[in-house]
Order: structure tokens, then sequence, then C-alpha cells
């Protein structure tokens, strides 16, 4: 390749839910310039800071790059053969003599937005057979995976805001202009949510902080944390009392409606007010706004998510948007139709299998499994508890739970304690120290992409699929050649399976499965010919060229010519645009009644929890947590462009508060919680509600052996270190991880004020 031309890669940003388009112009293996598309269907030439850093991600002198195996306290750059063979010699014996379950996996919220995992961890997981399978979901969205899959009958039938046509939304527990966005694939959300403003709609925020999204919104209240659910119960109780209940053309497809309208009768405005901190008028006005709008959208996320009650919140929000016939409305909440993965979209329309919880539970404490996976907040007592099934060896992918999981000082020191632990992972962070052998993926310019998982979450339809901007080196492999690697190893085939054979397998077993299945748009076709359809690609690609021409826009191998295909789709820099989100319902329905379950049996049982709850004192001060602009996560630390500026990781308090507490800004603070405690400085401001202060999450890079000088510098505190383990979503296994009662007292006064000198 000449070094002096310049080229120009158009590729869709990984780094986050918003898929925005960009412009990467390279000159040989340098990045030049990183820019937004214009001509991206979808996000318009809108970035965030983020983009650019995957310049600095790309080059970053601390990111590991070729597999490394442990000695005692050192690292030794390995061979990729030699690393799978000490994986093999280690893991082998561990598999035959303890069974399948004492080898774990946890997969980080990375392996979302990447193609290799996406396609090939389940091929991973398949071949361990073990229990023990954790994600960041049960730190995430779980609640609302959920409660999709109570009432809708899949967990990714998620009912997304349908933000560019709708006239009043209603936000509670996001904050998308910093986030850009999370089960609300849309980039530019600050464009978005003005032009709602714009076209005479309103904007209305919930939130115990008064965050950027606040500050652009037509209205914000602030809500005591964690009592989403009752200011939900109070709007509901409202809308009946008032005779707002109007689910229009859904009515049809409803059960349960009943059920909801008894179980709110209690949870008047009066009743709940006093629980969540926001005036009965005030909620009956929005329940009444929400109602009396022609298009609206109730959207909730983490901060309903990771909450005590985060199922019961999440199925609420979804309540409303029925009730007030919002659900599967243009400007309403709609289910996206993806191009290629989507379930609810593929085989018998209107009707299936439903939601399965269970059927397993956790070894020491009964934890529930939910779609096949436990809880992350169990998987330190599952490594540090004796016994038959005990975790020996743990498999994280794109993950960094010794941060970013509940209770992480206890988790961090399990992980010390495991026989041996494989990282897929480019960094020797928190997490991979404690690993045995790290094999590392390429940067995110080295390889394909495509969203499988956000263009099913999505404001709009959207397919785009990414080359790699730079070709591996000649000792990198692609990821899911690694994960093919590590499914031969704990599949008995050892370090050296044939991975192209084994490739070959997957792709025959995805086919196979398709045309078996009632309903789809290939059913009973030949395996050979579609395979033979899809050749000469492999790996990923073939995947995906699969999963498209199945899928509803597909050319069903013939079936639809002018249909979509990966050929259709990988030279188009701009992306394709499938349209606007169009209401669904009774199709995408895969519940066993093929209706909208609108009061799930388990929900509502888990609501005398509530009641329970309502007679708890509150307690003085909680803890919440926040995101920056300027970090993903835990991760991306390490890169100087977005390490300049102030301090991220300060605690938030309102001046009451301090007042109170006899606190100044810049102090550090001690936050003790129930668990543990930890030191930040302090930043007083109005726009926290008294009683609540806020970190955010993700830090703590001040452990020794690890790899990451920029992060090292500006470490912060990891707020994780404050939850509890034990605090769980009984029906999904989340985290709690907000609303934290905590004791805010005095570690340390700011050194300058202690520096003024004493007038004498
Ligand atoms: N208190 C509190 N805790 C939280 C949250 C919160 O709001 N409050 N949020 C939770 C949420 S929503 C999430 S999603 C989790 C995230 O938690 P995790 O998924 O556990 O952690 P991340 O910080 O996303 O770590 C990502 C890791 O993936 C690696 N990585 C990046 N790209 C790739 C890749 O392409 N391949 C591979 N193999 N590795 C890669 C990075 O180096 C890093 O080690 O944190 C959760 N924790
Ligand atoms: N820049 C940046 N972008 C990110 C990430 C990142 O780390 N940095 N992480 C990505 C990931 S993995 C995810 S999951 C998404 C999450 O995306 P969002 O859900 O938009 O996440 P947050 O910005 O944390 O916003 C959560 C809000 O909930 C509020 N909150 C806390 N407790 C409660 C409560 O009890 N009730 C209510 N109503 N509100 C509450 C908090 O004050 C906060 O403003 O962001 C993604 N995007
Ligand atoms: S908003 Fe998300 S997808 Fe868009 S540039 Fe930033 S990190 Fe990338
Ligand atoms: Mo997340």
């Amino acid at each position: 390749m000449a070094h002096d031309e310049n080229r120009t890669s158009y590729i869709t940003c990984p780094l986050c839910e918003a898929t925005c388009g960009l412009e990467v112009v390279t000159s040989g293996p340098d990045v030049i310039s990183i820019r937004g598309n214009k001509n991206d269907v979808f996000s318009r030439g809108y970035i965030c800071p983020k983009a650019y850093a995957l310049k600095e991600l790309h080059s970053d002198p601390d990111r590991v790059r070729a597999p490394m195996i442990r000695m005692g306290d050192t690292w030794r750059e390995a061979t990729w053969d030699e690393a799978f063979a000490e994986i093999e010699r280690r893991l082998t014996p561990i598999l035959t003599e303890h069974g399948r379950d004492s080898v774990a996996v946890y997969l980080g919220n990375p392996t979302v937005h990447n193609l290799s995992s996406q396609l090939y961890n389940t091929v991973l997981l398949r071949a361990l057979g073990s229990i023990n399978i954790y994600t960041a979901s049960t730190v995430d969205q779980m609640p609302k995976q959920v409660s999709s899959g109570l009432m809708f009958g899949h967990m990714l039938s998620i009912p997304i805001p349908d933000v560019d046509n709708t006239d009043y939304l209603l936000i509670l527990g996001a904050n998308p202009l910093v986030s850009n966005g999370s089960l609300l694939t849309a980039p530019d959300m600050r464009g978005r949510l003005r032009r709602i403003k714009q076209r005479g709609g309103k904007v209305v925020v919930i939130d115990p902080r008064r965050t950027r999204t606040a500050v652009e919104a037509s209205e914000h209240h602030f809500i005591q944390p964690g009592t989403d659910p009752w200011l939900l119960l109070g709007m509901v109780h409202t809308l009946f009392a008032e005779g707002l209940v109007r689910p229009g053309r859904l009515e049809e497809h409803l059960d349960g409606l009943e059920t909801v309208r008894a179980l709110a009768q209690e949870f008047t405005p009066e009743v709940v007010a006093p629980i969540c901190h926001i005036a009965p008028e005030a909620i009956r006005q929005l329940a009444r706004d929400l109602a009396a709008a022609d298009r609206a959208a109730v959207y909730g996320r983490i901060g309903t998510c990771t909450q005590e009650y985060g199922t019961i919140t999440s199925w609420l929000v979804d309540v409303l948007n029925v009730l007030t016939g919002n659900l599967d409305r243009v400007g309403g909440a709609l289910f996206p139709k993806a191009a290629a993965g989507s379930r609810n979209a593929t085989g018998v329309p209107g009707r299936g299998r439903g939601m399965r919880l269970g059927p397993k539970k956790s070894r020491v404490r009964g934890a529930p499994q939910v779609a096949g996976e436990l809880p992350i907040a169990v998987l330190a007592e599952e490594i540090t508890t004796p016994g038959e099934g005990q975790v020996r060896a743990l498999i994280t992918i794109a993950g960094n739970p010794a941060l970013s999981a509940p209770e992480s000082e206890r988790l961090d020191a399990a992980l010390g304690t495991l026989e041996f632990m494989v990282s897929v992972d480019g960094y020797l962070n928190e997490t991979t120290r404690h690993a045995n052998v790290i094999l590392p993926p390429p940067s995110a310019l080295q390889r394909s992409h495509y969203d499988l998982a956000f263009y099913q979450l999505s404001a709009r339809n959207i397919a785009h699929y990414s080359r790699p901007v730079f070709p591996l080196e000649p000792s990198q492999v692609d990821e899911w050649v690694t994960l093919l690697r590590l499914t031969g190893i704990v599949a008995g085939q050892g370090a050296m399976a044939d991975v192209a054979a084994l490739d070959d397998l997957v792709a025959y077993q995805v086919v196979a499965r398709e045309v078996g299945m009632a309903g789809s748009r290939v059913e009973g076709r030949e395996v050979s010919e579609l395979l033979a359809a899809l050749q000469p690609r492999r790996g990923p690609e073939r995947l995906l060229d699969f999963l498209l021409r199945v899928g509803p826009y597909g050319d069903a191998f013939g079936a639809q010519p002018d249909g979509l295909t990966l050929a259709a789709i990988e030279d188009n820099p701009a992306g394709l645009d499938l349209g606007p989100l169009q209401p669904r319902v009774p199709e995408v329905l895969r519940t066993p009644s093929g209706k909208i379950e609108l009061a799930p049996e388990l929900i509502i049982a888990d609501i005398d929890r509530l009641r329970q709850g309502m007679s708890r004192a509150p307690a003085p001060m909680v803890l919440v947590g926040r995101r920056e602009l300027r970090s993903n996560n835990s991760w991306m630390h390490n890169m100087p462009a977005l390490m300049k500026g102030d301090d991220p990781c300060t605690l938030l308090i309102h001046p009451d508060d301090t007042a109170r507490l006899g606190l100044a800004e810049g102090d550090l603070a001690r936050v003790t919680s129930g668990a543990n405690s930890v030191e930040a400085p302090i930043q007083i401001t109005p726009d926290i509600m008294p009683g609540v202060v806020s970190l955010p999450h993700g830090w703590g890079h001040d452990q020794p052996g690890t790899r990451m000088r920029v992060a090292n510098a500006r470490h912060g505190v990891n707020i994780n270190r404050l939850m509890s383990n034990l605090a769980i979503d009984p029906l999904s296994g989340n985290a709690t991880l907000n609303a934290i009662p905590v004791e805010i007292t005095l570690a340390r006064r700011h050194a300058q004020a202690a520096a003024i000198p004493v007038a004498d």
C-alpha cells in the first residue's frame, strides 16, 4: 500500500449505541482525521468526542497487541499457539475434574458492539455448557428485557420512542445528551429533542439530577431515587380515575387491562407523592399531559433499571404507553424491524413461546437464571464458596467486572483466587491483571462492523456495514478466530482445532436451524444450496450475509430477487435507510397468547414487595450514578484526548447538604455505605436534589499491576465498592446501583483551604 496517499473509509462508530457514521482519513498506517460522515443516512455528520479517540485507541502504546502469559507477577508476550496451548493445558483438567459449571464466562458491554462476538460468543457458550454465564446485562438493562419478554414475548421486543415524530416525550432515568442514548439508537439526541420542541411538543425529564438532558427539556422534576414505580403507578391511577385510558386499536390485542386497573386503585397521587417527592398535582398533570398529547412516548433507561424495583418500573413505562394508546403508534413507542438477527421478525408472526425465566438457579444463593445467564452479583460467591459446582476458572470477554460489578472489591479479591483465568481484552486493567492469559482483539479500526444488536433498538430502520479501516498485522488474528479457538479447547478438540472447519460447522448449524424453523422465509430449503450461495464468504461476513438474506428485507435466496444481501450494503458508505418505524402489533408479538400481556403474573406477584417498601423509613442521604461525555464505562480512560479538563470523578452534592454537613467545595468526602467506603472530592451544585449525591461509575484505576498510564494518573474512585451483592431485583437478577443509602463525612479539607495562612 502506498503510504503517501490519503484514503477515506466510511465506518460506523462501534463505541456506543448511537451508531454514528464516521469518515476516517488515513495515510498508510496513520489516522489523519476522524469526522462525522455528513452523508450518513442516520447521523448526518453528528459525532461526539469519543469518535476521535478511536485514533488514540488505535495507537495507544499501552494497548495489548500480542497474547500475554502471566508468570507470577510478570507477563511475557507469547505466540498465539503458545497462548492457546497454555489455555488447553490449564483449562482442560479443570473441566475434566470439576465439570462444565466450574468454568464461568463473563461477557462485557463491548461484546454487543462487536460483530465477531455477537456471532461467535454463543458458539463458545454452547460448547462450554456451563450454568455460570454472566454478562453486563445484569448491571444494565435486564429488567427491561424481562418486562418486554413477559409483555411482548421476546426479550428484544423493546418499544423504542419514536423521537422523530413524537409530540411528548417523558424521559425517566436517562441522560441521552451525555450517554447518546441507550435502548434508543438515535444519533444526535440534542437535535432530535430540540426538534420535538420546535414542532410544539414537550420533553419532560424525571431525574434526581438536573442533567444536560433536563436542561434541554421543557420540564424537569426531581424524583427521590428508586421511587419511579410509585410515580408511574400514581400516573396509572390518574389515567383510570379520570377516564383517560384509551388503548385504541390495541384493545383487541390486550390481556390484563382490568388487573392493572384494580392494582392501581390504591396508588393515588396522595399516597405516592410523599414517597417519590413529586406533588400529587404534578403527578396528575404528568398523566393528563401524557394522555392529552396526540403522539407521546414514555422512555425509561438505566436509572429505572438499576434500582430495587427495576422490572416493575420497566413494565410500568410500557403500561403507560399502552394505556394512552401510544404503544405501536407513529410518534409513540414502536418496535423496530431490523434487517438482520431480529427474532421478532422471523418465524411465525404473532405468536410464540414467550419468554422463559429460569429454569435453573445459582448454586449458592438460588438467584434466578434469566435468558441463560446468572446475575453478575452472584459471581463472587460462586467463586469463593467451596463445594460441587464451584467456579474455578473464568473467561472474560470485553469486560471489566472488577470495576463495573457491584461490591467490586469483593469480586476483585475473588478473581485473585481463581485457579485459571483467560481474558479476551486489549488492556491490562483491573480485571485482566488477574488473568493467566490475555488474548488481544484487533483495534476497533481493524475489524468489520455491523450493529446486529442496536439496529434492533433503533429509532429508524437502518443497515450499515463497515469494512475494516486497516488490515490486520501478520501477528494479529480476528476476534472471531480467537473465540473459535477457545471453543475448540472447551469442546475438547484442543488448542490446534481446525478453525475453518469449526466455522463451517457454525455456518451449517445457523443455516440448518433457520430452514427448520416454521415460518422462516427459507423454511424447508436445502442447507447445502444456501451454504453454496454464501460462498466464498467466511467468518462473520458469511453469517451476516445469511442473516440479512433471511431477514425481513432479505432476498430470501432468490425468493425476492431485489431483496437485501450483504453485497448490497457493503459498498454503501452512507448506510441504507430502511425507513421510519411502523406499527407492528400483532405481527411482532411472540407471546403464547398472541396478545400483549399487560399484567404478567410474575410482575403482579412482585407488587407485594413494592407495598412492603412503602413502609420503610427513607434514607436521609442516597447515592446515584452518572455518566460523563468523555468516558465509556470503565474504559477509554487511557485516551489523552478524553482525559483533558476537570476531574470527572467528583461527588455532586447540593449546597443545603454541604451547609448541613459542614463541607466545602473541593473537600475530600468519605462516602460510606453498608458495604464499604470511598473518598471523593466534593463538587457543590444546585443541580442535584437535596439528600442525593452522585458519583460516576467506571473509575478506580489505582490498582497495582495494570498497564494504563494515562488512566492511572487520573484514577478516581470506584463507586461499585459501595454496592452490595445482596441488592438485586428478584425477577431480573439485576443489581441495584442507584438509591444506595450512604453517609457523607469529611475525610480531608481541601488542600488549598488548609493552606490559607491564618491572619494574626
Ligand atoms: N455503579 C454503576 N455501575 C455500573 C453502571 C452504572 O451505571 N453504575 N453501568 C453498568 C453498565 S450499563 C454497563 S454496560 C457495565 C459495563 O461493564 P463492563 O462491560 O464489565 O465493562 P466496560 O467498562 O464496558 O469494559 C469494557 C472492556 O472491554 C474491553 N474492550 C473494548 N473493546 C473491545 C473489543 O473490541 N474486544 C474485546 N475483546 N475487548 C474490548 C476494554 O478494554 C475493557 O476492558 O457497567 C455497569 N456498571
Ligand atoms: N459518554 C458515555 N456514554 C455512554 C456510556 C458512558 O459510560 N459514557 N455508557 C453507555 C452504556 S453501557 C449505557 S447502558 C448507557 C446508559 O445511558 P443512560 O441511561 O442515558 O445513562 P446515564 O447517563 O447514566 O443516565 C442515568 C440517569 O438516571 C438518573 N437516575 C439515577 N437514579 C435514578 C432513579 O432512581 N430514578 C430516576 N428517574 N433517575 C435516576 C441519573 O441521575 C442519571 O441522570 O450509556 C451509554 N453511553
Ligand atoms: S455518539 Fe457514540 S457512536 Fe456517535 S461518535 Fe460518539 S461514541 Fe461514537
Ligand atoms: Mo450499559
